[in-house]
C-alpha cells in the first residue's frame, strides 16, 4: 500500500509539472480529490488491512490528501500571476509625459453676442439683470398691461406648470420686478434706471427659418425724467453699430405693444439676401429685430413709479435673430441643434 502512496505521489508531481493553465489544474484536482479521485480512491482500498496498518496507513493518505491539495493551491497562485502578467503585456504602453489632447469646446454663438451687447451696454452705464424662465402669470403679463383675456396674448402662446406658472414668452416679463428693485434708487436718489436682461423665452409656435419655440430675447429699460424717443433711437442706434461695426440699414415703424406708448417695430435690412428677400426675412428684405416705445404710464404705475414725473424706454431685442444676422445664419433652428460641428465654427480667441 505504502509503494501506492509513492507511486502516486510521483504521478501527481509529473502530471503537475505538466500543466499550462487553470482549467487544466482542475482536471487533475478533480482527478486526485475529487469523490472518486485516485486519493479518495486509496481510502477505499483499506478494508483488508488490520487496524493497526489502517491507521498509519490512514495517516499517510491524509497527509498525501494535504500534499496534494497544498501544491494544487500553490500552482493556481502561479497561474492566476501569470494571466495577469500575460494580460499586463498585451495592454497598450501609457505614457504620462505625453499632453492630454483635450478639445476646449467652444461658447455658442448665442453667448458671443450676449457678452458683446452686455459689453456694450455696462459701458454706457446699463445694468445687467438676470431672471427666472419660470414666471407667473402676472409676471409675463399682467404686469405689463396685458390683462387676461386681452388679443394681446394670443401673439404669446407659451408652456403652462401645472401649477398655473408658464415659461415667459418675452423677457418684458421682468420689467416690474426691475422696476421696482431699482424706483427707490430713482425717486430717492434721481439715479435714473438703466438696465438690461437678457433671457431665454419660449413659444408655443411653429418654427420655421426664423422662428423657433425656444429663443432668446434682450431687453433694456431707461426710466429717468425727460426720457424720450430721442434717447431710445440713440441706444439703439449705437448698439447695432458696435454690434455689426458696419452700417446697417434699420427701419423704424408703428408697432403694438401693449406695455409700450408709443410703439414702433425696428426691423433691420435682412443680411442673408441683402434685402431682396429669402426664406430667412420671410421675403420681405426686412427681419423684425427690436420692437420698442415708451414705456406705457400703467407699467410704470405698477412698477411704484409715478408716470406724471418719469419716462422712459424699453426694446425687446432678438437676440436669435441678431446672431443670425451678425453671422449669416440662413437657419434659426441651425443654432438650437446642437451640432457642434457646426457651431463651433464661431468660436473666437475666448473659446
Ligand atoms: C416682444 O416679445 C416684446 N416683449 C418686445 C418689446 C419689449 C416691445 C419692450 C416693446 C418694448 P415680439 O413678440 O415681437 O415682442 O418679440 C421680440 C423679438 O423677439 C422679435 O422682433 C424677434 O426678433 C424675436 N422673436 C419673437 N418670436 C420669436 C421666435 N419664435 N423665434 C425667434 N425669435 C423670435
Amino acid at each position: 500500500m505504502e509503494n501506492k502512496i509513492l507511486e502516486l505521489t510521483a504521478r501527481f508531481e509529473k502530471e503537475l509539472a505538466e500543466i499550462r493553465d487553470l482549467a487544466e489544474l482542475e482536471d487533475v484536482r478533480v482527478a486526485y480529490l475529487g469523490k472518486k479521485g485516485t486519493v479518495t480512491g486509496l481510502l477505499k482500498g483499506m478494508r483488508e488491512l488490520s487496524n493497526e496498518e489502517k491507521k498509519s496507513f490512514g495517516q499517510k493518505v491524509n497527509e498525501l490528501k494535504g500534499v496534494v491539495a497544498g501544491k494544487i493551491a500553490d500552482k493556481t497562485e502561479e497561474l492566476k500571476a501569470k494571466e495577469v502578467e500575460k494580460e499586463i503585456a498585451l495592454m497598450p504602453e501609457f505614457d504620462l509625459s505625453v499632453p492630454a489632447q483635450l478639445s476646449r469646446g467652444s461658447y455658442h454663438p448665442i453667448t458671443l453676442v450676449q457678452r458683446q451687447c452686455e459689453q456694450i451696454f455696462t459701458s454706457m452705464g446699463f445694468t445687467v439683470e438676470d431672471y427666472a424662465e419660470v414666471v407667473t402669470d402676472y409676471e409675463c403679463f399682467e404686469a405689463v398691461n396685458i390683462p387676461k383675456d386681452h388679443p394681446a396674448r394670443d401673439m404669446q402662446d407659451t408652456y403652462y406648470l401645472t401649477n398655473g406658472q408658464l415659461l415667459k414668452s418675452q423677457t418684458s416679463a421682468a420689467q416690474n420686478a426691475i422696476l421696482r428693485k431699482y424706483k427707490d434708487a430713482l425717486v430717492n436718489d434721481g439715479v435714473p434706471i438703466k438696465a438690461i436682461f437678457p433671457g431665454r423665452c419660449f413659444r408655443n409656435e411653429a418654427t420655421d427659418n426664423c422662428h423657433e419655440n425656444t429663443f432668446f430675447q434682450m431687453e433694456g429699460m431707461m426710466v429717468d425724467k425727460d426720457i424720450s424717443i430721442s434717447n431710445l433711437i440713440y441706444f439703439m442706434k449705437t448698439m447695432l453699430s458696435e454690434v455689426f461695426q458696419r452700417d446697417i440699414k434699420v427701419r423704424l415703424r408703428p408697432g403694438f405693444f401693449p406695455f409700450v406708448e408709443p410703439g414702433f417695430e425696428l426691423d433691420i435690412n435682412c443680411l442673408i439676401c441683402g434685402g431682396e428677400g429669402c426664406s430667412s426675412c420671410k421675403h420681405s428684405g426686412w427681419l423684425e429685430l427690436c420692437p420698442c416705445g415708451m414705456i406705457h404710464p400703467e407699467v410704470l404705475r405698477m412698477g411704484g413709479i409715478d408716470p406724471d414725473e418719469y419716462t422712459g424706454f424699453a426694446f425687446g431685442l432678438g437676440l436669435t435673430r441678431l446672431v443670425m444676422m451678425k453671422y449669416g445664419i440662413s437657419d434659426i433652428r441651425d443654432l438650437n441643434s446642437g451640432n457642434l460641428k457646426a457651431l463651433a465654427q464661431f468660436t473666437d480667441d475666448e473659446g
